[in-house]
């Protein structure tokens, strides 16, 4: 039988945007213990509205094809007349995003920790020719023992030239390469680039070059001068400004060897890299999770949305309208999904 809407329990409400909604759900399982699930729904005519039909059956492709430690795994994958479902791994400790708020910004041993965790799944992305091109803080969640796990994948994926137009308008351009902003076409040392992005704002609190006013960002990010506050140490300064540079053949990480030359920086030194990957270095911070289901790292304006099943009205039960051929999807317990 192929995966249905019928198979899940709708929970609550952990996420909301322009794209549609994440909700947790349990799993009807017969006799074993309940399985919780992240539930990304996606309205069919918002998709297609957004002109975001390429970008969603590339993020069900890649989310397919990948399996990694730091990347969330998708489980089923349906559709109903109305939208689309990705049945994916819950995070319990939410948004590395919500974490950084919280704390403001972060130590450097805690930074250099999730960057290990992203540098692995972006190198791993990469050996499959996948340029991730979407890291933010809020596409990186973290699972229930503090461990990191990337998501989002709409974005990823080499080839696709119409992202700039689709998304910057819409999006956030904070952590993009310029060699996006100026169309200049791209490759993976844009999220080298991303990566520096990412751990200027986890030690700083802010992304580079933050301003509110878009045109001045934009300017900024082109003419590529930033400061560093000065509670950064030189190590990590020398790091942040080799992955910020404006050039990407000039990029830490823009060279043939791609992700092992970002683990040679100093600010790496002593990292075993095979114990990161098999999880086996505690991580710096343990989401304090009780039972199954726990969202306390989720925004309460999501959690508090009533969880309304408007699903009996839109011909949910009609199953395999295919509008969106080839997304159905139930993993097997024999895949052949590329391992790192
Ligand atoms: C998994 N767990 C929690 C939240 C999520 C949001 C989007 C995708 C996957 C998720």
């Amino acid at each position: 039988m192929p995966p249905s809407l019928d198979d899940f329990i709708l929970m609550k409400v952990i996420g909301k945007g322009s794209y549609g909604k994440v909700m947790l759900v349990r799993h009807k399982t017969e006799g074993e213990e309940p399985v919780v699930y992240a539930m990304k729904m996606l309205r069919k005519e918002n998709v297609i509205k957004r002109n975001q039909v390429e970008h969603t059956k590339t993020e069900r492709n890649v989310l397919e094809a990948v399996s990694h430690p730091f990347i969330v795994t998708l489980h089923y994958a349906f559709q109903t007349p109305k939208k689309l479902y990705f049945v994916l791994e819950y995070c319990p400790g939410g948004e590395l995003f919500f974490h950084l708020s919280r704390a403001g910004r972060f130590a450097e041993g805690r930074c250099r920790f999730y960057a290990c965790e992203i540098l692995l799944a972006i190198e791993y992305l990469h050996r499959l020719n996948i340029i991730y091109r979407d890291l933010k803080p809020e596409n990186i969640l973290l699972d229930a023992a503090g461990h990191v796990k990337l998501t989002d994948f709409g974005l990823s994926k080499e080839g696709i030239q119409d992202n700039f137009s689709a998304r910057s308008m819409c999006g956030t351009p904070e952590y993009l390469a310029p060699e996006i902003l100026d169309k200049r076409g791209h490759g993976k040392a844009v999220d080298w680039y991303s990566l520096g992005a990412l751990m200027y704002e986890m030690l700083t609190g802010l992304p580079p070059f933050y301003t509110r006013d878009r045109e001045k960002l934009f300017e900024r990010i082109r003419r590529g001068e930033l400061t560093y506050p000065s509670y950064i140490t030189a190590i990590a300064k020398n790091l942040l400004q080799q992955l910020l540079t404006g050039d990407p053949a000039k990029r830490l990480g823009g060279g043939p060897s791609d992700g092992e030359e970002v683990k040679g920086h100093p600010f790496f030194t002593g990292i075993d890299w095979l114990a990161i990957l098999h999880r086996r270095v505690i991580p710096p911070f343990k989401p304090n999770v009780s039972e199954e289901g726990d969202v306390k790292y989720f925004d309460k304006e999501f959690v508090d949305l009533p969880v309304v099943n408007s699903e009996v009205a839109d011909g949910a039960h009609l199953r395999d309208v295919n509008h969106f051929e080839g997304f159905t999807y139930q993993a097997s317990d024999l895949d052949e999904r590329a391992r790192p």
